[in-house]
């Protein structure tokens, strides 16, 4: 990549179980055959000390109150900002799973206020592409792989999880890409590589927005 281009920020978000972590490594081999600087990322990031708490949270070894776990995830995003910010600026593309959204999703599925989940979100790096992997029905994934071993995998609980994910998809459709993700893994891919194909030269001079 030529000096002062930048990488983009592409995001995957969704349910438990949507294909997240799937396409995501799919998408990062296929950009990486093209030649491209590119590499994967996931929150929440369960190495650093913030993400080992969560990491107990999430399998039911730790309990926290709503408000503690939320701000949390949203440190453990703070706290790799400044090296995404630097990576991005060095010309590589970072394929991340789960961002800000399932941070908001999640905890105001809970009943925690919309406004309040997301202002801790402000000032983060904004993606220039979320792909939404949304599933027509909420019991269509409880059938994958490893479903409900985690705190958060209750076909109830998801279909609210859900409903927020639409309400933000339908106030950011600008950068939002919603696919069904009940499609065969080929598909999506097929899908996904398009959207990021033409995405890179887009916002390689494009300077890097915050979320607002
Ligand atoms: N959480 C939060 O509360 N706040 C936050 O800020 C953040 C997260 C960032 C752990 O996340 C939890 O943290 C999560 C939200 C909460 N809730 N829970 N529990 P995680 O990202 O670590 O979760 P995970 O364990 O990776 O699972 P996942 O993300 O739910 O799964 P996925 O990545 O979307 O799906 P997958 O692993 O790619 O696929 C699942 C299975 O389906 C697997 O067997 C695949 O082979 C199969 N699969 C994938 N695609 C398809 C298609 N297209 N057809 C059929 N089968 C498929
Ligand atoms: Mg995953």
């Amino acid at each position: 990549m030529s000096a002062g281009k930048r990488g983009a920020l592409i995001i995957f978000e969704g349910c438990d179980r949507s294909g997240k972590t799937t396409q995501s490594r799919l998408l990062v081999k296929h950009l990486k055959s093209k030649g491209l600087s590119v590499l994967a990322m996931n929150f929440p990031e369960r190495s650093s000390s913030i993400g080992q708490v969560i990491n107990s949270y999430l399998t039911n070894s730790k309990d926290l109150p709503d408000e503690v776990i939320h701000l949390m995830f949203s440190a453990n995003r703070w706290e790799h900002m400044n090296q995404v910010k630097q990576q991005l600026l060095e010309g590589t593309t970072l394929v991340v799973d789960r961002y800000s959204y399932s941070g908001v999703a999640y905890s105001a599925a809970k009943g925690l206020d919309f406004d309040w989940c997301y202002a801790p979100e402000r000032g983060l790096l904004k993606p220039d592409a979320v792909f939404y992997l949304r599933a027509p029905a909420a019991d269509d994934l409880a059938n994958r792989g490893q479903y409900g071993e985690e705190r958060y995998e209750k076909v109830e609980f998801q279909g609210r999880v859900a409903k927020v994910f639409d309400k933000i998809c339908s106030k950011e459709a600008s950068y939002w890409h919603q696919l069904d993700a009940s499609q065969s893994v080929d598909d999506l891919h097929a899908q996904v590589a398009g959207i990021a194909e033409e995405l890179l030269p887009k916002v390689a001079n494009q300077p890097i927005d915050k979320l607002s």
